[in-house]
């Protein structure tokens, strides 16, 4: 399928750069592309998949606009299965905009956000799940849900989920024979026994997939985590222990930190969206209740608490009645200033905080910081501390679907249980059948693709 008209973008990012990627797609593309750009040798034609030095004319002053590099890539072994073009140019803005204005008065016009990898799906270079990853992959924060986003982009996830449909759709096939012809002498028949197997399989492999979603999910959207306790316990200091700088105020006032800071560290794989509040108390000042109140609406959006206290006041009461207040949260104590704090303080801290999930950390001296990006971790994804799976998935798209399938099958177990005819079995294996193929995309709507196309950047 070969959309008609040509699309051209700045696939670098907005800014100063030292290169900037003007690319265009699609049926004029070389046209296009040859009528601005003049070689500084000649050739007698530019060939696929090569560079060539030239400049960018401006006609209609006949000055040149930029010293570029020039890529062909013919269709259909291109990005978009289109013939590309891609200028390397230098990347200034105003540069890039000049060259771009250009290209849309030679007949392109600008791509929407998203549109070179829908062409690229449209026209079957990669399915549905290859696409959604191509933006898991520019939006990775850590190694470990980059890992995720590529293994999805090689099509893993889509091998899978062809697997499981085959399984289905063979059976399905059994089924349907065992319908039509079982009057016939040499249909072998499908026994009851042998579909509850198959189903039972083809179940197990979908909850398999469905059970990486809540850590998948985690990996690529990451975990929001507040700062929580009283002031001058220590909470800036927690935040620049963890992020390795001195990011945030640290002064023996209480009542430093008003606004909120917030920044994202790598926890062993899982980026966490850490913020720094003020801290929790009565107070006549404005601008630090108005901080407090900043706090609260934040903790109310977050999932994951880090409860500061200061293990050296011996005196947790303030605390805990801060603590009671907090509903719904994956909440970890943290007793700070352990190196000031005596045995007697350090026991009754170990006392009251029990039942908690707690860590005993110097944030001044460095000391317990590995023991609480494990704890982290641990909270994090719920106790499942294994060795991840190769294919997750992290799309609620997919889960969705998945979960959809899922209920199809468990129908199907139904009806063989209550001896309906197979006709009802059918029915939901088709149904399942055509759920697992909208994750691919061999089954869309426009409506999706534009849902899920319009999340990408321009230029993508
Ligand atoms: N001895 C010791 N002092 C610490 C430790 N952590 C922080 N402090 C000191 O405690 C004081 C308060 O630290 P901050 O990190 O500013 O505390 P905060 O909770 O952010 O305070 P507010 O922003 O005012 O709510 C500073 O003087 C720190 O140097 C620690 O582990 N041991
Ligand atoms: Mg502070």
């Amino acid at each position: 399928m070969i959309l008609s008209d040509t699309i051209c973008a700045i696939a670098t990012p907005f800014g100063e750069g030292g290169i900037g990627i003007i690319r265009i797609s699609g049926s004029d593309a070389k046209k296009i592309a040859y009528a601005v750009f003049r070689p500084k040798r000649q050739y007698k034609r530019f060939e696929s998949r090569r560079l060539y030095y030239g400049t960018i004319l401006n006609p209609a002053y006949n000055t040149s606009l930029d010293d570029v590099l020039m890529a062909v890539m013919e269709r259909p072994k291109s990005f978009t299965g289109e013939d590309v073009v891609e200028f390397q140019c230098h990347g200034g803005q105003l540069v890039l905009q000049r060259v771009i204005e250009l290209i849309l008065r030679h007949g392109a016009r600008l791509a929407e956000p998203g549109e070179f990898t829908k062409r690229a799906f449209l026209n079957s270079k990669i399915d549905l799940a290859q696409a959604e990853s191509v933006i898991d992959l520019i939006r990775a924060k850590t190694d470990l849900s980059l890992r995720a986003a590529r293994i999805q982009m090689e099509g893993q996830l889509s091998q899978k989920i062809n697997l499981i449909k085959e399984d289905i759709v063979d059976l399905l096939v059994h089924i349907e024979a065992e319908l039509d012809f079982s009057d016939e002498e040499d249909v072998t028949g499908i026994s009851d026994l042998e579909i509850e197997k198959r189903l039972n399989g083809i179940k197990n492999e979908t909850q398999k997939l469905l059970s990486t979603y809540e850590e998948g999910r985690i990996l690529k959207e990451g975990i929001s985590c507040v700062i929580l306790g009283r002031p001058n316990v220590g909470k800036s200091s927690l935040l620049n222990l963890l992020l390795k700088e001195e990011r945030a105020i640290v002064t023996p006032i209480p009542g430093t930190t008003r606004d909120i800071i917030e920044e994202i560290v790598n926890i062993k794989g899982i980026p966490l969206r850490l913020m720094d509040t003020a801290g929790l108390r009565e107070t006549q000042d404005e601008v630090e209740s108005i901080g407090i109140r900043f706090t609260m609406k934040r903790l109310e959006a977050s999932q994951m608490v880090l409860f500061v206290v200061d293990i050296s006041s011996n005196n947790f009461e303030e605390d805990i009645k801060i603590l009671e207040k907090i509903f719904n949260k994956k909440i970890i104590v943290i007793g700070n200033k352990i190196d000031i704090a005596d045995k007697k303080a350090q026991d009754s801290f170990r006392k009251i905080f029990k039942r908690m999930t707690k860590v005993e950390i110097s944030a001044l001296l460095d000391r317990g910081a590995e023991e609480l990006r494990q704890t982290i971790y641990t909270e994090a994804m719920g106790q499942k501390v294994y060795e991840l799976p190769d294919i997750i998935i992290s799309n609620v798209r997919h889960k969705n679907i998945l979960e959809q399938a899922d209920k199809a099958v468990a129908k199907a177990e139904e009806a063989l249980k209550d001896r309906l005819s197979g006709e009802f079995i059918a029915v939901e294996l088709k149904e399942a059948i055509e759920r697992l193929g909208e994750i691919t995309g061999a089954i869309t709507t426009e409506d999706v693709l534009d849902r899920i196309f319009s999340q990408f950047c321009i230029g993508k």
